[in-house]
C-alpha cells in the first residue's frame, strides 16, 4: 500500500458512529495519513436525536488553512463530507486551492439528503452552494436523493435504468466528472452502486439488507476514498467499498439498541485484507 497524506472536512458528532468518527478510522485502516479539519462540533448526528449541540467551526476554518499554507503542508487529495453552512462550501472550495498539491484530487461527498428529504440543517440556499462543490469536484459520491437535489430532478421511490441514466447525463452535463451513484435498486433482494465515468456506465450489484443503518453513506464514501487513494481503479474501489458497508451492516442487524450508527470496527480488519 503506498503511504499518502490526505484532509478530510467534516462535522464531528461526537456520538453516533457518523462524519469523522467515521471516516478517521477507516482511511486509516486503509493505510492513509489524515488530515481532518472538522467543520462542526455536535453532540450527536442530527437524524434521529433531539436536543443536540451544535458547534459551527466555519469562522476557525480560513485560520487553520492559512497555518497550513505558511507551514507548506499540502495534500494529495480533500475528501469533504457533512458540511455545517453554504459559507463553509465557500471556504473549502477555496481549501481545493490552497491546500491540494498539484493535481491532487477533489473529493466531494453531498452529504444532504436521504429517502427523498433535504437532512434538517440544510435548505434550498444550501443545496445550490454544494452544487458548484459537487460540479467543480473530480469524483462525487451523491446518492440518489442527493442526485435529484444537485440536476433539480424530482425524486422517485421506484425507478428504472432510463430514470437513472437520466439523472446521471444531467450530473455529467452540469460538470461532474466521476459519479458514483450510491443506493440504486432495481430488484427487491439487492442494491448497488453505478460508477459513471467519461459516459460509461458500470453497476456494482449485491445483496440488499433490509435494515437501513444511519451512517453507511459515510461508511462506504470513506472506504471509496481509501480504496480509490490505494490506486484500485473506480468500479474496483466501489465494489470493495460496497462490500465493506455490506459486511458492516450485517454486523449491526439484530441490535435494536443500535439504531444511531453502524458496528464498523469489527470488520475494519476486513477492508484492511481487501486493500493488501
Ligand atoms: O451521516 C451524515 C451526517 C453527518 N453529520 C451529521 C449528520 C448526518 C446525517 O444526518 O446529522 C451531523
Amino acid at each position: 500500500m503506498s503511504y499518502q497524506r490526505i484532509l478530510t472536512i467534516q462535522d464531528i458528532s461526537c456520538v453516533g458512529q457518523c462524519s469523522l468518527t467515521v471516516a478517521l478510522p477507516i482511511l486509516s485502516a486503509a493505510g492513509l495519513e489524515t488530515a481532518i479539519l472538522p467543520s462542526a462540533v455536535l453532540s450527536t448526528h442530527t437524524a434521529g436525536f433531539t436536543g443536540y449541540t451544535v458547534r459551527d467551526l466555519t469562522d476557525d476554518m480560513p485560520a487553520i488553512a492559512a497555518h497550513w499554507q505558511k507551514e507548506g503542508l499540502r495534500f494529495q487529495a480533500v475528501y469533504t463530507g457533512y458540511l455545517g453552512s453554504t459559507r463553509q462550501i465557500d471556504m473549502v472550495r477555496d481549501i481545493f486551492t490552497t491546500c491540494l498539491q498539484p493535481g491532487g484530487l477533489r473529493i466531494v461527498d453531498p452529504a444532504m439528503a436521504d429517502n427523498g428529504k433535504l437532512y434538517p440543517a440544510f435548505d434550498a440556499a444550501f443545496v445550490q452552494a454544494m452544487k458548484q462543490l459537487v460540479f467543480e469536484a473530480d469524483i462525487t459520491l451523491p446518492n440518489i436523493t442527493e442526485a435529484c437535489y444537485l440536476t433539480d430532478t424530482p425524486y422517485r421511490e421506484t425507478y428504472d435504468r432510463a430514470y437513472i441514466d437520466a439523472l446521471l447525463a444531467k450530473m455529467a452535463a452540469a460538470g461532474a466528472k466521476t459519479v458514483i451513484l450510491t443506493g440504486v435498486s432495481y430488484r427487491p433482494a439487492t442494491t448497488g452502486v453505478v460508477v459513471f465515468e467519461n459516459g460509461a456506465y458500470a453497476y456494482y450489484e449485491h445483496k440488499r439488507i433490509e435494515k437501513g443503518c444511519h451512517g453507511t453513506g459515510d461508511v462506504y464514501a470513506s472506504a471509496f476514498v481509501g480504496a480509490y487513494m490505494q490506486g484500485k481503479p473506480a468500479y474496483e474501489a466501489a465494489r470493495i467499498a460496497a462490500d465493506f458497508t455490506v459486511r458492516c451492516i450485517e454486523n449491526t442487524q439484530g441490535d435494536p439498541d443500535h439504531w444511531y450508527g453502524v458496528k464498523f470496527e469489527p470488520v475494519l480488519g476486513e477492508l484492511a485484507q481487501a486493500l493488501r
